[in-house]
């Protein structure tokens, strides 16, 4: 294919067990790493960041990327291969601008990348592409999915094969922009501002059968403390900001997502892919950049977590994927993970 021509080999990210870790690739700019195992092998689905030229602003104008590039790794410290570009913004009918965090799922011998992406009112949608390799190239379906909204499609298919679409973002995500049910054009360019109020729930929504659109009206992803109280909008130690993340552990589902503004990646534990969900604790602590953007998967018998940083730039905007093994007691808590420290 075009794209898997153009593979390369772009690092070897062996590290000895107690070296920091490193990024996976050098040589492009990667962020908000989706990570999955297909075939055997760890397929990671980042941003592919880039500098635009574009004003650092709140709603993350200078996150002005244009396309995605699949890696992939047969082992967490082996070689990480980029596979070109898997879709390209150009070949998106309705994209406008701006192709943030993405995911990928699997169904029936189909891969399908989900994307969040502003449509030409600068409103972001979320689109899906198709392709029958894990690492591209994807064709993208010509209209974004019916009822999306928002950013951050974080793809979980549960034990039973039914797949479900988590998302939302606030600020530059626009998720609060949503909350009257439509979208305010002027709305807030951060939050509500309603520190008292339930802070805005990430959304869920059922995806159809073959993966192409929600089946049923998105819902709330309702986060509360262990008192059964909802997390308040004021409490940004602990309330959603963006980047959700599902997933499963002895029958409980885990909810993970960054906190923005106080840049903690923290979790909650649902009985059901619903929830509600009740707070947890922190899995890392802050990195180095304003974003923190992760996912946790298993491979061969073992939990990790693939994040960005900004350890090769020292921009904002210019990231790069790490990974690291993520622990747990023996009741399932994650132990909590300093990025900087072994
Ligand atoms: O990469 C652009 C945005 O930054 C993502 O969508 C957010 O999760 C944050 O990492």
């Amino acid at each position: 294919t075009e794209s898997n021509e153009k593979d390369t080999v772009a690092s070897d990210t062996t590290a000895s067990a107690n070296a920091l870790p490193k990024p996976l690739v050098s040589d492009i700019y990667t962020a908000d790493p989706s990570a999955h195992v297909f075939n055997g092998k760890i397929y990671i689905y980042p941003s592919h960041d880039i500098d635009a030229g574009v004003k650092e602003d709140d709603e993350g104008a200078h996150f002005a990327m244009q396309d995605y590039h699949i890696l992939s790794m047969d082992s967490i410290n082996g070689k990480v291969t980029d596979h070109g570009v898997g879709l390209d913004i150009k070949n998106i009918p309705w994209a406008g601008r701006q192709l943030w965090a993405p995911d990928a799922a699997y169904k029936n011998g189909m891969y399908y990348l989900y994307f969040p992406v502003k449509d030409k009112s600068d409103v972001f949608r979320m689109g899906v592409a198709t392709s029958k390799s894990p690492s591209g190239p994807f064709k993208a379906e010509p209209t974004p999915i019916a009822g999306s909204y928002s950013i951050d499609p974080a793809v979980f298919t549960d034990t039973d094969g039914q797949a479900y679409m988590y998302f939302g973002g606030i600020w530059g995500g626009q998720l609060q922009r949503w909350a009257t049910g439509k979208y305010e054009k002027n709305g807030s360019k951060t939050d509500l501002g309603t520190d008292k109020a339930p802070a805005l729930s990430a959304k869920i929504a059922r995806l159809s059968k073959d993966m192409l659109h929600f089946d049923e009206v998105a819902k709330d992803v309702k986060i509360i403390d262990k008192n059964g109280k909802p997390l308040l909008g004021g409490d940004h130690d602990r309330r959603f900001f963006e980047g959700g993340w599902m997933h499963k552990y002895k029958d409980k589902y885990y909810f993970s997502y960054s906190t923005g503004d106080t840049h903690w990646l923290v979790y909650a534990v649902g009985n059901s892919p619903y929830g509600p969900f009740t707070y947890q604790g922190v899995i890392m602590k802050p990195v180095k950049g304003w974003t923190t953007h992760h996912s946790i998967v298993e491979f061969k018998g073992k939990w990790y977590i693939f994040y960005h940083d900004t350890e090769l730039s020292g921009k904002t905007h210019l990231r790069n994927v790490k990974v690291t093994e993520l622990h747990r007691e023996a009741d399932g808590t994650i132990e909590p993970i300093d990025p900087y420290s072994t």
